[in-house]
């Protein structure tokens, strides 16, 4: 069998593809901002596949807007859960550059969001582009529907080649997400602390929120929190988690 073979299989299945989820927090107060979902295979043969196994397979077949809201559908239960449970959390879903190609998207979003019954800021779509961002329009029309649902939309991976600041000048956003090479290199590099001191100030600038990605020890937390930055996210706080632990998690933190 094909990996698509399989990974359409999957989609059927219901409990091979499931959600790791993995918690932002204030830099000042520690209470959650967010939490990210990630997807798992865990695939029968093959062990448990990262995205990085089969997402991109996905986008170049048929199967990318199943996929896409199977992952949304998942999420959704999830914010559903932490909402019953009182939190104001939303969780946010990667979107591949391709499904905002995809004029369907929208209506199909707003269907599991009434299925669920789960309010729109509830759920964060984090975006890149990509190479070859062809139909502009199109692009343009799927995020102002998205926003215009009050569906938050995150720019992530920010400052590099899928995530640039042509891209954050056209398209609107809510949030940026100040990818993890920066922050990793923040000590040794004055370049790579420049550019995280830069996102800080241009969100300040464009009233967005920015969240640091990649944050794995102290000292990057309290370097990002003397910049002021809002929020953030890596291992030093939390690795992504089963669905099941989250909103005993997140209950800990409020
Ligand atoms: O979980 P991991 O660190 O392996 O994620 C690697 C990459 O896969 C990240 O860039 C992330 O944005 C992306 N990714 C994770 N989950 C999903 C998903 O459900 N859909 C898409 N399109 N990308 C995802
Ligand atoms: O591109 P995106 O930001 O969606 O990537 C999310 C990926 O980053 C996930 O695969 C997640 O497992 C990974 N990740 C999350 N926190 C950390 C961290 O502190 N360090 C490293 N190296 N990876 C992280
Ligand atoms: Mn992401
Ligand atoms: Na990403």
């Amino acid at each position: 069998l094909t990996l698509l073979s399989e990974l359409r299989e999957a989609l059927e299945a219901d409990d091979q593809l499931v959600l790791a989820l993995q918690p932002a927090v204030d830099l000042t107060t520690g209470a959650p901002t967010g939490a990210e979902a990630l997807i798992r295979w865990r695939h029968p043969r093959r062990g448990v596949l990262k995205p990085g196994d089969f997402v991109r397979a996905a986008e170049e077949s048929d199967l990318l807007g199943a996929f896409t809201l199977y992952v949304i559908d998942r999420a959704l239960r999830v914010a559903a859960d932490v909402a019953a449970n009182g939190m104001d959390v939303p969780i946010a879903v990667n979107l591949s550059a391709h499904n905002l190609l995809d004029q369907h998207l929208p209506n199909a979003v707003q269907e599991l969001l009434r299925t669920h019954g789960v309010a729109p800021e509830r759920l964060v779509l984090e975006i890149t582009e990509t190479v070859v961002m062809s139909d502009q329009e199109v692009i343009d029309d799927v995020l102002a529907a998205f926003r215009a649902m009050g569906i938050r939309i995150a720019l992530d991976d920010f400052g590099t080649g899928y995530s640039s600041l042509a891209f954050l000048a056209r398209v609107p956003v809510d949030e940026v997400k100040v990818d993890r090479s920066f922050v990793m290199r923040m000590a040794e590099s004055p370049q790579a602390a420049a550019i995280v001191r830069f996102t800080i100030a241009l969100g300040q600038e464009l009233g967005l929120r920015v969240v640091a990605e990649g944050v794995e020890t102290a000292a990057q937390r309290n370097a990002l929190e003397n910049l002021g930055c809002a929020a953030a996210q890596g291992y030093h706080f939390f690795k992504p988690m089963p669905a099941d632990k989250i909103v005993a998690v997140l209950s800990q933190l409020t």
